[in-house]
C-alpha cells in the first residue's frame, strides 16, 4: 500500500522570516517564485535575490492522518530525492539524515507511525553554508566554477556554471510516500542479451529482493519471469554477499532487437518479474526492455586507436549532443518538456545524447523515452570539472553508494550504452593549472573513476561498457588519437571554427559555439531598452567570461562588424550553425576514424546566451534546423581543398543498405546567374560508408572569382531530397544581392523560391509557431516546402540582416 505525501507542506526558514505553504515535490526557490514572494530569477538581474535564500535553512512539515495502521510487516517512509542535506523526524522521533540528492532514502517507521495525526518534519540545511564549512575543514580543491560544490553530492551546476544561473536550491525534489508491503519487494530488475546466434539468443535476468523486516529464508522464494505475457521460467533466489538476489538465463527465439534511431526498430519487450513465496505472488515489477548488445570497439590503427560504439555487432556513428538539466529549478520540468525535447532530438536525426556529469541522473521518464525513440545515452556519473575528496572515507562511501544505486536503478534501459566516470576531471588532472593537488600520490577523485566505479559497474551491470571520464584515453586524457576528445581550442581558446578541420579526434564528445536564444526568449528576460549586446542584463544572461566578446569576435570574422542587437542575435545563431556544420561535415567525412560527434550543448536550463541548439523555452535556434540536415543519414558534402583548388564531393551513407542515387551539382553566383552544373545519374553509394563522387577543379570552371559563388549539391535518394552547399569565402567578403525570396501558400505549407541565392532564410512569425524548416539556403533552381501554422509571417534572409547591421 502507498500513502502519498505529496502536495502542500508548511515551509519555514530558521530565521523566521518566511512561512508559506509549498509543494512537494518542489523547492523553496520554485515555490517562492511561483507565489511571487520573490522576483523571477530568470528575468533581468533578479538572480541576485536568490543569494539570500541559499544561505538559509528550512523546515518542511507535513501533517497527515492515518485511519488505520498498515497490517503488513514492512512499513517504510520513502524519499525518492531530498535536496540535499536534511534531518528527518516523524512524530518527534529522529529517523535519519540525507546527504546525497541522487539517493533514495527509506526509513523503517513500523513503530513510529500512529493512528490519527502524524507529523513529518524535514529540516534542510543550507547547501552553501554546509559546503563552506566542509571546505574550511578539509581544504579547497581545484574546480571550475564554485569550489565548495565538490564536498556535497548535489547537482554541481546548481552553484552556477558557464551557461547556468547560480541557484543552489533546497527542497524535496522527488516523491515522498509511506510504503507498506508484506514479506519483501523487488528492486533493480533487469534483463539483457547475452550470447546471440542469428535470431536466437540467451537472455539474462537479475534483480534484488529487499525488506526492512528481513527477507527470511531465500529458499521459500522464486521469481517468475514473463516476457510479452508468456511465462518464461521461475528462478530461485539466494544470498550473495550482503544482498539477496535472483539471477537466471533463458533462451529466446526470433529476437526482435532494439536499434538506435535510424538503424532499425526500437522493439521493447514487456517484462514482468513476480516474486513468489511458497508459490503465492508477493509483488511484481513491470519493465519494458529493449534487447541489444553494445560494446566499444577499440582497435589499434594507423591514427592511434578507434573508439566506436558497436550495437548488435553493427558500428554506429554517434550523432548527437550533450544534455544538461532542462531547468535550474528541477521540479519545474514537466513530463511534456522531456517528451518535447526528446522528440525534437529524434526528429533532428540524433541517435545519442550525453547526460553530462555536472547535472543529474535524469528522471525515469527521460530514459524510457530514449528507449522508445532510439536515442543512445552516454551516461556520466555526476562528478564534473573538479577534484573530489575521495581520500575522505565518508565521501568515497557515499559516491560509491550513489553509483551503485544509480546503476541498479537504470541498468534495464537499453538506451544507456555507456557508464562514464566523470566530466573532464582527468583532463583537468593532466592539463588544468588549478587541478594539481595530490593526496597520497593520487589526484583527488581518481580512485573513484579508475578503481571503484569500474568495479561497481562490472558487478552490477555487465551489459554495457564503462569509461573512466570524458574525455579519456591515451597518455593525456584529452588525446585526439585515443578515446574520446573535447575540442575547445575553437571558441573557448578563441580559435575560429575552421580549426575543426585540423582536428582528427577519434570521437568528439564536446565541441561548441555560442549564440543568442530566440528573440521571444530574449524578450522574456530583457526589456527592449535592455537589449544591448554588452548591456548589464544581457551580460548577466551569458555566463561565460567574455562570452559576448567571443560572439562578437566570430561574427566580425565571418559577417563583419555588428552593433545592432537584432542583427547580432540573428548572426550569432547563423554563425553557430555554420560552425557546427563545418565540424560535423569534417568528422562525418572521416567516418569511423572519427566515430561520433556530440556537440555542446543540446538544451538550456534557463533563458540564456549559450551553446545550446534549443533554448530554455524549447524554441529552436538556427543550429537546430541545421542539425536535421547535417545529421541526416544521407549527407552530401562538398569540401573545398584550398591548396588543390579542388572541390571534393562526397556522400555519407549511414544506412546499412547500398543506394542508387541521382545528384545535381550547380554553381550560382550571388547575382543570380547559374555558372555551371553537372548531373550524375545512377550513382552507387555504399552502405555505412563515405563515397567520393567527384573531384572538381575550380580552375576549370567558367568564373573569374570564387568569392561570390555558391556550390549547391542535391542528392535524390528514395524519393527524398538531401541538399547541401559550399561557400568559398566568408560572407563578409561576398557581395550579396537582394535574393527576392517569395512564397506561395499551399494548404498548411509555404513554398519558397528566390531569384538569387539566399542564405539563412528566416521565417519571422507573429504567433508562436515552429516551422518545419528555418534558416535555410535557397538557390533559384530549387524551391522549398515548409509547414508553418502561422498566417502572419515575414521572411528575411542574411541579406536583410547584413544591411541592418551595416546601416547601424
Ligand atoms: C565543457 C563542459 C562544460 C562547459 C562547456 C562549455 O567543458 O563539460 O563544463 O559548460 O564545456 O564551456
Amino acid at each position: 500500500m502507498i500513502v502519498a505525501l505529496e502536495g502542500k507542506w508548511q515551509i519555514n526558514d530558521d530565521e523566521g522570516e518566511y512561512a508559506f505553504a509549498g509543494n512537494v515535490p518542489g523547492t523553496v526557490q520554485g515555490d517562492l517564485v511561483r507565489q511571487e514572494l520573490v522576483p523571477h530569477p530568470y528575468v533581468g538581474l533578479n538572480e541576485e535575490y536568490m543569494r539570500d535564500l541559499e544561505n538559509r535553512s528550512w523546515t518542511y512539515v507535513k501533517e497527515f492522518e492515518m485511519d488505520d495502521l498498515p497490517t503488513e510487516e514492512n512499513v517504510e517512509l520513502v524519499f525518492e530525492g531530498v535536496d540535499t542535506l536534511s534531518d528527518i523526524r516523524l512524530n518527534g522521533r529522529y529517523l535519519g539524515s540525507t546527504e546525497d540528492m541522487f539517493l533514495e532514502y527509506r526509513f523503517d517507521i513500523k513503530d513510529v507511525l500512529k493512528i490519527g495525526k502524524n507529523v513529518l518534519e524535514v529540516h534542510i540545511k543550507s547547501p552553501v553554508k554546509e559546503a563552506r564549512t566542509l571546505e574550511r575543514a578539509y581544504g579547497q580543491l581545484g574546480a571550475a566554477e564554485e569550489s565548495i560544490r565538490t564536498y556535497i553530492r548535489k547537482a554541481q551546476y546548481s552553484y552556477g556554471w558557464d551557461w547556468g544561473i547560480r541557484l543552489p536550491t533546497s527542497g524535496i525534489w522527488r516523491p515522498v510516500y509511506v510504503e507498506s508491503y508484506s514479506r519483501a519487494r523487488l528492486t533493480g530488475c533487469t534483463a539483457y542479451l547475452g550470447e546471440k546466434h542469428d535470431r536466437n539468443g540467451m537472455v539474462r535476468v537479475s534483480g534484488y529482493i529487499v525488506s526492512s523486516a528481513g527477507v527470511g529464508d531465500p529458499q521459500n522464494y522464486r521469481v517468475e519471469v514473463r516476457v510479452d505475457d508468456a511465462v518464461i521460467s521461475e528462478f530461485p533466489i539466494e544470498r550473495v554477499g550482503n544482498g539477496v538476489q535472483f539471477e537466471g538465463t533463458f533462451p529466446l527465439e526470433n529476437i526482435r532487437l532494439w536499434f538506435p534511431n535510424g538503424l532499425g526498430e526500437q522493439y521493447l519487450y514487456a517484462f514482468e518479474f513476480t516474486l513468489k513465496y511458497e508459490g503465492v505472488d508477493v509483488c511484481s515489477e513491470k519493465t519494458k526492455v529493449g534487447l541489444r548488445t553494445v560494446k566499444l570497439t577499440r582497435e589499434e590503427d594507423a591514427e592511434g586507436e578507434s573508439f566506436i560504439f558497436t550495437v548488435n555487432d553493427k558500428h554506429v556513428f554517434a550523432k548527437g549532443a550533450n544534455w544538461i538539466p532542462a531547468d535550474s529549478i528541477l521540479t519545474w520540468i514537466r513530463p511534456e518538456d522531456y517528451s518535447r525535447l526528446l522528440h525534437m532530438a529524434r526528429d533532428a536525426n540524433m541517435n545519442m545524447l550525453r547526460v553530462w556529469g555536472g547535472g543529474i541522473y535524469e528522471d525515469k521518464q527521460f530514459y524510457a523515452l530514449c528507449d522508445e525513440l532510439g536515442i543512445m545515452v552516454w551516461q556520466d556519473f555526476m562528478f564534473a570539472s573538479a577534484e573530489y575528496p575521495d581520500h575522505l572515507e565518508w565521501f568515497r562511501r557515499l559516491s560509491n553508494e550513489e553509483v551503485r544505486e544509480t546503476v541498479r536503478k537504470l541498468r534495464y534501459h537499453a538506451s544507456i550504452v555507456l557508464w562514464c566516470g566523470n566530466n573532464e576531471n582527468n583532463w583537468g588532472f593532466d592539463e588544468w593549472p588549478m587541478m594539481t593537488h595530490e593526496v597520497n600520490g593520487e589526484h583527488p577523485g581518481n580512485r573513484l573513476y579508475l578503481h571503484d566505479f569500474p568495479m561497481i559497474c562490472a558487478q552490477e551491470d555487465p551489459s554495457r561498457p564503462y569509461w573512466p571520464s570524458s574525455p579519456y584515453g591515451g597518455d593525456r586524457a584529452n588525446s585526439a588519437k585515443y578515446g574520446d576528445h573535447h575540442v575547445w581550442n575553437v571558441w573557448s581558446a578563441w580559435a575560429d571554427y575552421r580549426s575543426y578541420g585540423n582536428d582528427n579526434g577519434r570521437f568528439i564528445s564536446e565541441f561548441g559555439f555560442q549564440s543568442a536564444p530566440h528573440s521571444r526568449t530574449i524578450d522574456f528576460f530583457a526589456r527592449k531598452e535592455e537589449q544591448d549586446i554588452l548591456g548589464r542584463v544581457v551580460l548577466n544572461h551569458n555566463k561565460q567570461v567574455d562570452g559576448q566578446e567571443r560572439i562578437l569576435r566570430f561574427i566580425n570574422s565571418h559577417f563583419g562588424l555588428t552593433t545592432e542587437f537584432d542583427a547580432f542575435a540573428y548572426l550569432s545563431q547563423l554563425n553557430q550553425a555554420e560552425a557546427m556544420k563545418f565540424g560535423v561535415e569534417h568528422w562525418r567525412a572521416r567516418k569511423y576514424r572519427t566515430a561520433g560527434t556530440l556537440y555542446w550543448q543540446y538544451n538550456d536550463s534557463w533563458p540564456v546566451f549559450s551553446w545550446s541548439s534549443v533554448d530554455y523555452f524549447k524554441r529552436p535556434k538556427a543550429l537546430y534546423y541545421y542539425t536535421k540536415k547535417f545529421y541526416a543519414d544521407i549527407l552530401p558534402i562538398a569540401h573545398y581543398e584550398r591548396s588543390d583548388r579542388a572541390v571534393r564531393v562526397m556522400v555519407v551513407n549511414d544506412r546499412y543498405e547500398d543506394k542508387i542515387v541521382n545528384m545535381l551539382l550547380e554553381i550560382w553566383d550571388t547575382g543570380g546567374k547559374q555558372i555551371w552544373e553537372k548531373k550524375y545519374e545512377g550513382l552507387q553509394i555504399l552502405r555505412d560508408s563515405v563515397s567520393t563522387i567527384d573531384i572538381v577543379n575550380v580552375d576549370e570552371m567558367p568564373m573569374k572569382t570564387l568569392s561570390n559563388m555558391v556550390m549547391h549539391v542535391s542528392v535524390r535518394c528514395d524519393e527524398q531530397e538531401y541538399e547541401n552547399y559550399l561557400l568559398f569565402d566568408d560572407f563578409r567578403n561576398m557581395h550579396l544581392a537582394d535574393p527576392e525570396v517569395s512564397y506561395v501558400r499551399e494548404g498548411d505549407s509555404l513554398v519558397f523560391q528566390c531569384i538569387r541565392p539566399a542564405f539563412g532564410v528566416h521565417i519571422v512569425t507573429e504567433e508562436e509557431c515552429v516551422p518545419s524548416d528555418d534558416f535555410f539556403t535557397l538557390v533559384p533552381s530549387a524551391s522549398k516546402r515548409v509547414t508553418c501554422s502561422s498566417n502572419r509571417i515575414e521572411v528575411r534572409s542574411l541579406y536583410n540582416y547584413l544591411n541592418k547591421a551595416r546601416e547601424n
